[in-house]
């Protein structure tokens, strides 16, 4: 008979022990309130393109990405990198790259249903924000893993797992009480260039973070009803 799955010989860079979970039991009326609480304070998040300069400290930064990490990941390969940056010239290096694709991109590219569709939300190809707030977070994928004997080994899950992985990170982000903004210039290659990232790392998503402006204005938007997004099939 076959052994089951969790027992096969693993190769030596995937071996693994097993340990109990870490587990405390919360009794349902606690998980009621705390799934309220959560709902409540997540659905205040905004994405914001108006930030202060306020400074937020390293260490903050640092465990919003340790939090990200935390993400489920196709075979736990984590394959991800933050790129953290609060250098100013870096930060203008890539506004001006960044504004540069997206002066294409709604000049030209951009077909006009799409155009449409962001009018709510008043974008144009000027990224200020880039610039102002304190930090620029460029998420990478490793769409495969060299191994120390230089051989490529597969990652799974790329896009699915790094995903996941921003989205820990924007709602770290919001915990934190700060805000973001989850930005995809396209295409985005130049960021690999500017960050000097090496051969498996793909460019995933860039997002300044830092504490809104005190004036800040966000679009006034609804999000779906429960029952817009969610079907229960019960018995
Ligand atoms: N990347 C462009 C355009 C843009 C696209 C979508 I889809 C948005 O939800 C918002 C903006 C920009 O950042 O302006």
């Amino acid at each position: 008979m076959d052994s089951p799955a969790h027992q096969r010989p693993l190769d030596d860079d995937q071996r693994t022990g097993f340990v109990p979970l870490i587990y405390t039991p919360v009794e349902p009326a606690e998980c009621l309130e705390r799934s309220r609480r959560f709902l409540g304070e997540m659905d205040r998040r905004r994405s914001v393109r108006h930030f202060s300069d306020r400074s937020v400290p390293r260490e903050v930064i640092a465990n919003l990405i340790q939090a990200a990490s935390t993400a489920p990941s196709g075979a736990h390969r984590q394959p991800w990198t933050f790129v953290a940056i609060s250098d100013p010239q870096l930060k203008g290096k890539i506004r001006r790259a960044t504004e540069a694709v997206e002066r294409e991109n709604y000049k030209r590219r951009m077909p006009p249903a799409w155009a449409q569709a962001l009018e709510p939300l008043g974008t144009d190809w000027r990224k200020p924000y880039l610039e102002i707030a304190p930090w620029l977070v460029v998420v990478f994928q490793h769409t495969y893993q060299l191994l120390e004997s230089g051989k490529r080994s597969k990652n799974y899950y790329v896009p699915e797992s790094v995903g996941i992985a921003v989205g820990l990170f924007i709602t770290a982000v919001h915990r934190a009480g700060l805000a973001c903004l989850p930005h995809t210039p396209s295409p985005m290659g130049f960021l690999a260039e500017i960050l000097e990232r090496p051969a498996n790392e793909k460019p995933f998503a860039l997002l300044p973070v830092g504490y809104p402006a005190e004036d800040c204005m966000v679009p006034d938007l609804e999000r779906k009803s429960l029952a817009e997004v969610a079907v229960f099939e019960e018995g």
